[in-house]
């Protein structure tokens, strides 16, 4: 008998046009899992509410985010992809994970204090709140594995806390999920500033790549990159600039860091950038291209969304409904 493959679950949010950084992070690994597990791929639009977003563009950006998933080789005969606000079961295990939740976890992720300063104007529940969307994201599809980057390693803490503190409090009920990391390019940061992460909010477009950039613009993106004036290609925690661009390079090339290494000895900054951006660019622009013609097929992503909430739904309910009883919240049983 074949054995069931374990279930992963990652999502991407619609906060703006994804970088390199999330390609790198989560969406080209969810591609080379999707034989491996049954993958549960979702567009996390409830989360970007935490920040404030224009609605036209935020409804957009959900059609990009698919069209990109397609472009980037997520299969829909394989991978479940859906959108998190159709599937309100995901609000509703939030409000019973937050009943669990201590307001000093979630004032201490970095991801809060950072925002919290970028957004000063506007520190909201949600925002204090948002790992705990994402245990009830993670949690209510029993998922035993979640590709994030090493930003959501945090997050996904919380995520195994929430599980294990509701399966001692009733029983065992939620699986407690592993992150699954990139051993490469878990961590990609700003082009400008390389002290920080790569995002796709940065209101500095120079310090991201994103996936609808074309080659020009990313050569030039890449020329303007921050360095150091070492003149030495090598990675070295003190030179994040170089280290970063080593990073980005070996992750598009399939290249280890020692060979790369080999490859730029002696060359000169300026040559190295170029090479970089055409390596990116390669791997970028055919995908850019892919995603304009999904793009153009709104029915057929419509089909998919539709398609894609109908399978997560079951999923979740069945989860959702196993939770409300051991929590005691009453449902009276439909009589035949
Ligand atoms: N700099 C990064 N390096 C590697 N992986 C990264 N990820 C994000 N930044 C990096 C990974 O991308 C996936 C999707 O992220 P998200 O959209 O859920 O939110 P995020 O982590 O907050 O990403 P951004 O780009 O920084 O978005 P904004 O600007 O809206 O906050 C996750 O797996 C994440 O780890």
């Amino acid at each position: 008998m074949e054995d069931k493959k374990l279930r992963l679950f990652s999502a991407v949010q619609p906060s703006g046009i994804p970088t390199i950084a999330n390609y790198i992070g989560a969406i080209k690994n969810w591609v080379t899992l999707q034989d491996e597990y049954e993958c549960i791929y979702s567009i996390a639009d409830l989360h970007t509410l935490t920040v404030k977003q224009v609605p036209a563009e935020l409804r957009q950006r959900t059609l990009e985010l698919l069209a990109l998933y397609l472009a980037c080789g997520v299969d829909p005969e394989k991978s479940v992809m859906f959108v998190q606000s159709h599937v309100p079961q995901h609000a509703e295990l939030t409000w019973i994970l937050n009943t669990m939740t201590y307001p000093g976890e979630l004032s201490r992720m970095t991801q809060y204090k950072d925002k919290s300063k970028k957004h000063a104007e506007n520190v909201n529940m949600g925002l204090m709140d948002y790992p705990v969307l994402m245990a009830a994201d993670i949690l209510l599809y029993n998922a035993a594995v979640v590709p994030v980057g090493k930003d959501q390693k945090q997050h996904l803490e919380i995520a195994r806390d929430l599980a294990v503190r509701f399966n001692n409090r009733y029983s065992p009920t939620f699986t407690v999920p592993e992150g699954f990391i990139p051993k490469m390019g878990a961590n990609i940061m700003s082009l400008q500033d390389p002290e920080h992460k790569m995002s796709k909010s940065d209101a500095n477009e120079n310090a991201f790549i994103s996936m609808n950039d074309d080659r020009d613009t990313i050569i030039r993106k890449f020329k303007r990159a921050v360095t150091d004036s070492e003149n030495l290609i090598a990675f070295d925690e003190n030179r994040k600039g170089i280290s970063n661009l080593l990073t980005i390079y070996c992750v598009f090339s399939g290249k280890t860091a020692g060979q790369a290494e080999a490859e730029f000895k002696g060359v000169g900054y300026g040559d190295f950038k170029l090479a970089v951006g055409e390596t990116v660019a390669n791997t970028i622009c055919p995908i850019a291209e892919r995603k304009k013609q999904y793009l153009a097929d709104r029915d057929y992503l419509d089909k998919i969304i539709i398609e894609g909430k109908e399978k997560a739904s079951y999923m979740a309910q069945k989860m959702l409904a196993k939770v409300y009883k051991k929590v005691g919240l009453y449902t009276p049983e439909r009589k035949k």
